[in-house]
Formats: structure tokens, C-alpha cells, sequence
């Protein structure tokens, strides 16, 4: 039978040292490799050990009722010459979204005050490119600069960048850039045909590099198999190190695009899915992203307990809507949860014996 308490370690000397640590919190936790079958082993646990599991190692690194508020501006919307298969601003598709141009920096800083002032605690730019053009980068370096200024943290999501590029966003003092891989290998040229996965690879090294926080994550309910989800799993979890910010999206069907009347993913596969990427990467933020609108309350509230500990809050994604502010407030407060101010920091081996992220929480 598959082993699913641990990943398969990369050589004898981390595989003795992995056994010896526990299984959530051991220092080699980012060494350590997961097989697609020691993934698919997880998905096939009844769900209430699964998530035993996932909770116990969420209490390990954060503040199990904590979670950080993201808001979402597209800050360059429609038009976009990739052929992803869930977007609707993908310009092959008619979906109706229409290609506007990239939008000025007083009203990107006047929507992140709203941001801030609404509670939330970064704010992430998304523009609908293949790749920005190094003349787009100058006017999204000084919303950056004017974002990080309001004591918001920042996030951009612009598309395949170069290396230059990279560092450019970096020296602006960019927080964390978003570059989803999406789906696993195997399954993703069903979804895009327009740039490979090594591309969107090669994104995320060029980020890493230049020393951004990297957000990267995927969607499902494409159409995908338990094992392809798997494999997008074992993909960012084999990251190393892995994403510091993993966003799970459930795809949003819009009229318009291939994937509209794909068979709605079962809800369970979707918290499983949640539970997995807390258990393969215990310390990063993992973020219940798109689909949040059709969901209903009780299960977000499985997916915070299965590790969720970010979402996106405001009344819009991208194009696309998202639950009302207010909403979200009742919620959080109907489980007795409360925001994260500023960024968590993961709890350390030698945390609290409480169980508490250090000592502001014992104020
Ligand atoms: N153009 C950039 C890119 O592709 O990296 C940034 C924006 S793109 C909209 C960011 C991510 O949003 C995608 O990688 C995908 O995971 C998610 N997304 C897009 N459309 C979606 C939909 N209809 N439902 C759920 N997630 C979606
Ligand atoms: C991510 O993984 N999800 C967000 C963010 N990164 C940019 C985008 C979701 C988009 C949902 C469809 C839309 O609103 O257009
Ligand atoms: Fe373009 Fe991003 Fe949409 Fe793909 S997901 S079509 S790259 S905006």
C-alpha cells in the first residue's frame, strides 16, 4: 500500500533524517519530493482523517482562526491573446468582456485606500497579458511604491515575465507575483495551447530569483482527473522551495468559454483538494480563491478548517464577482474568526506551547 504520511525524501541521508522528524514540522519538509501516488493516496483517505490531518498540521505553523484578507483590482482587463480555457478574457473566446486599456495610477491608489480601509491587507493588481511590455512596467512600479506606501502589502499578476523584468518589480519593493501553473502537466495542453508549462515554469524561477514571495497555485473543476489534480499538487509541492502563497481556485463558469457545462466538481474533492495543499505545504498561505460565490457557508467553513487560511475579499475578482465584504465580515464572525491585520508569520518549531503564533498573542 502507498505510504501517505510522508513524502518520498530525495536521498538516504534526508530519507533517515525525514523519519526521524516528525511528519508536518521536520526542517527537510522542503527537500522532501511527493510522488503523484503518495498525493492520490491522500485523496483517497476518508474525509474526516484527511482533515484531521490537515488541521493538525495547520495548528502546527498558524493561528487556526486567522485569515488574511486579499482584494482583488483588474487593473487591465480583456483583450488577452492566451487561449486559457476557463478565462473569460481570453480574446478567443466571446464571452463579452471588453479589452480595456491599462488603468491610471490615481485610481488603482484610490481603490487600494478603499482596500485597506475595508480591511484588507494586500492588494493584488491583475492585468488580462500574455507578457507586459517593459513600457507597462513603469506605471505598475509607482502603484506598487504608492500600494506598499498605505502599509498594504502588494501582489501583481501580469503574465510570463523576463528576468530583467523580474528584478525590475523587485526593486520597486513588489511583495509576492502571482503565476498560476494551473493544472498538472499531463492534463494543462488540454486547457492552454498558447504557452507551454515549462514557460510558466520559467515565470516562476525568474521571480524566485529576483527575490519576490511567490503566489502560485492552480484551479480545478476543469474537467480533470483525481490523479491530474494530484499532479498539480506534487508539482508545487515539489516547488523548492514550495509557493508562499498557494491560491485554490474552483472554476467559474463563464458563458463564452470551452469549459462552460463542464460537470461541477464535488464539493468534498474540493475541500480535499484544500486539505492537501495544507498537508504537502505546511507553511504557505493557502488561499480559497475563485468560486467562493457559489459556494455556501458551511463549506467555506469546511475549507477553513481544512487549512484554508487566505481568500479574496471585495465584491469583485477580476472579472467576475465575489461574496460582498459585509458578507464575508458575518462570516468570519459567525465562526469565530477573525482577520489577519498583517502578514502571519508561520508559527516555528519552538512556538508556544499553547499553541499561539509568539508572544503578541498572549497580549
Ligand atoms: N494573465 C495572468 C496569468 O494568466 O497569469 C494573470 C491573470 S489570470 C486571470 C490568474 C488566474 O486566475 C489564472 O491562472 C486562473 O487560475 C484564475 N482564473 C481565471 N479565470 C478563472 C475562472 N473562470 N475561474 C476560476 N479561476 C480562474
Ligand atoms: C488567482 O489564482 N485567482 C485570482 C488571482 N489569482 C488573480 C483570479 C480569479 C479570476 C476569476 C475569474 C475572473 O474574475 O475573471
Ligand atoms: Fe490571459 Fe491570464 Fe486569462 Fe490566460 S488566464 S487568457 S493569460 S488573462
Amino acid at each position: 500500500m502507498t505510504e501517505v504520511t510522508s513524502p518520498t525524501a530525495r536521498t538516504d541521508a534526508q530519507q533517515s533524517a525525514g523519519a526521524a522528524a516528525s511528519s508536518a514540522a521536520s526542517t527537510t519538509e522542503s527537500r522532501a519530493r511527493w510522488r503523484v501516488a503518495d498525493v492520490v493516496a491522500l485523496y483517497e483517505l476518508p474525509l474526516n482523517d484527511l482533515l484531521f490531518r490537515a488541521q493538525q498540521v495547520h495548528r502546527e505553523h498558524f493561528d487556526p482562526n486567522a485569515v488574511q484578507l486579499s482584494t482583488l483590482l483588474s487593473i487591465k482587463t480583456g483583450g488577452c491573446e492566451e487561449d486559457c480555457a476557463y478565462c473569460p478574457q481570453s480574446v478567443h473566446y466571446d464571452t463579452g468582456v471588453k479589452a480595456d486599456k491599462l488603468m491610471e495610477i490615481d485610481s488603482v491608489l484610490a481603490a487600494a485606500r478603499a482596500a485597506k480601509e475595508n480591511g484588507a491587507s494586500r492588494f493584488c493588481m491583475g492585468a488580462a497579458w500574455r507578457n507586459p511590455k517593459d513600457r507597462h512596467l513603469e506605471p505598475i512600479k509607482e502603484m506598487i511604491r504608492g500600494v506598499k506606501a498605505m502599509g498594504l502589502e502588494t501582489c501583481v499578476t501580469l503574465g510570463m515575465l523576463e528576468p530583467h523584468q523580474a528584478k525590475d518589480l523587485a526593486d520597486a519593493g513588489l511583495d509576492y507575483y502571482n503565476h498560476n501553473l494551473d493544472t498538472s502537466p499531463e492534463f494543462y495542453g488540454q486547457i492552454i495551447s498558447t504557452r507551454t508549462y515549462q514557460d510558466r515554469i520559467d515565470t516562476l524561477e525568474r521571480v524566485r530569483d529576483a527575490g519576490i514571495n511567490v503566489c502560485c497555485g492552480g484551479i480545478v473543476g476543469l474537467g480533470e482527473s483525481r490523479r491530474e489534480r494530484a499532479g498539480l499538487i506534487a508539482q508545487l509541492a515539489n516547488m523548492d522551495p514550495y509557493p508562499e502563497s498557494v491560491p485554490i481556485n474552483n472554476l467559474v463558469q463563464v458563458e463564452g468559454t470551452p469549459l462552460t457545462g463542464t460537470e461541477a466538481l464535488d464539493p468534498f474533492e474540493f475541500v480535499r483538494t484544500i486539505a492537501i495543499a495544507r498537508i504537502t505545504m505546511p507553511r504557505a498561505m493557502v488561499r480559497l480563491s475563485a468560486g467562493r460565490e457559489q459556494m455556501d457557508d458551511a463549506l467555506q467553513a469546511m475549507c477553513f478548517f481544512a487549512g484554508a487560511n487566505s481568500i479574496f475579499y471585495g465584491d469583485q475578482l477580476l472579472t467576475t464577482s465575489n461574496p460582498q465584504a459585509e458578507a464575508d465580515r458575518k462570516l468570519l464572525a459567525r465562526l469565530g474568526m477573525h482577520a489577519e491585520a498583517a502578514q502571519q508569520m508561520p508559527r516555528d518549531a519552538s512556538g508556544c506551547e499553547h499553541g499561539c503564533d509568539g508572544p503578541t498573542m498572549h497580549n
